[in-house]
């Protein structure tokens, strides 16, 4: 059986990966639609050696679509999702528009990949940086129960979009050069003030809320109890922009609920992980980094250490690309599983 499937926001740079993930996968396409913006429509790309035109995104667009898969910023997936679930497609949302509404599976399918199967026409992708974590932390919620999770980020400008890109590109240049950093759109765009991000290192994604946290914090936080269905999970977070394109990576510290464990101990379970590839190994310099993962589809896990003074606490580094795992990859997975286990009526 083959599906018709719509990318929306088939023009950005997680849109360009789910489309090359959908032709990789060989997922099972009849006919695939591209939206976009007003701006990008007429834009050709190529799907499996055929030229197809970006079309703009209008309610009509969704007439016959099975599954419609949507990147394009939170405000276009809350105009235009119900349409399409109107329509009868199945809505994947990459976007923070749904995913704490409490009819919204929320989904990291080597997570919580039942969630999905209560749906009501939309489930939600969860930001990058959370689901990277998640997948690291469920092996050990299963086998030695989480009691709770601090967790310290260093994330790549691609998660602010291909503007923020172009900003590193642009400011390393400038620097290089002796001249002033111009610096226009990060730590976020359209805020009141602006920092340079090469050779710097900004406490700030996304905008403050009212808590003194941003509102990244606060989706991990949110995001990670939700998923983890550990609604009193003890979660904190601090998120800060490196200047690197690709990849988030994590100081994630978790204090366990069982008690005497050891290094190997944590070891075995990640091993085990579904999604996760544990590189640690400190006598051979073994950890993952930023370009180690990039362009990959795994979390990888390195650096696992016992805290020194709590017993049940653990350290470890999280690295997973925030374009593939945090985003086209996640969606992908998810997709599939809709498929796979028939879950596709809405
Ligand atoms: C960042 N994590 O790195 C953000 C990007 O809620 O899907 C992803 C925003 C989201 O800036």
């Amino acid at each position: 059986k083959t599906f018709n499937v719509a990318v929306v926001g088939a023009t950005g740079a997680v849109g360009e990966k789910i489309i090359k993930l959908l032709e990789e996968k060989d997922f099972p396409i009849n006919e695939i639609k591209l939206l976009s913006s007003k701006r990008s429509a007429g834009n050709k790309l190529v799907f499996k050696d055929k030229e197809i035109i970006v079309e703009e995104a209008t309610d009509d667009s969704f007439k016959g679509i099975d599954i419609a898969l949507f990147s394009a910023g939170g405000s276009v997936s809350k105009r235009f999702a119900p349409s399409a679930v109107k329509h009868g497609a199945v809505v994947v949302d990459n976007t923070s528009a749904f995913r704490m509404d409490e009819n919204v599976p929320l989904v990291v399918p080597e997570v919580n990949e039942e969630d999905i199967a209560s749906h009501q026409g939309i489930i939600a992708n969860p930001n990058c940086s959370t689901i990277q974590m998640v997948a690291a932390l469920k092996p050990l919620q299963d086998k030695f129960g989480l009691k709770r999770v601090i967790v310290s980020t260093y994330q790549a400008v691609s998660g602010a979009g291909t503007q923020a890109n172009n900003e590193l590109a642009e400011q390393s240049q400038q620097f290089l050069n002796g001249e002033e950093m111009q610096a226009e759109i990060l730590p976020v765009k359209g805020d009141e003030k602006h920092y340079p991000i090469a050779f710097n290192a900004l406490p700030q994604i996304d905008v403050f809320q009212e808590n003194g946290y941003t509102f990244e914090e606060m989706k991990m936080i949110n995001e990670t109890k939700k998923i983890m269905h550990e609604p009193d999970l003890s979660v904190a977070a601090t998120c800060v922009r490196l200047p690197f394109f690709t990849s988030h990576a994590e100081s994630v510290y978790v204090e366990l609920d069982q008690k005497g464990l050891s290094v190997q101990d944590v070891w075995n379970e990640l091993e085990k992980a579904n999604g996760v590839v544990l590189e640690d190994n400190p006598s051979t310099q073994t950890y993952p980094t930023p370009l180690s993962a990039a362009n990959k589809e795994e979390v990888f896990v390195g650096r696992v250490r016992k805290d020194l003074d709590y017993e049940n606490g653990f350290h470890m580094w999280v690295v997973s690309d925030n374009l593939m795992k945090g985003a086209a990859w996640n969606t992908i997975q998810i997709a599939e599983s809709l498929i796979k286990n028939n879950w596709l009526k809405n």
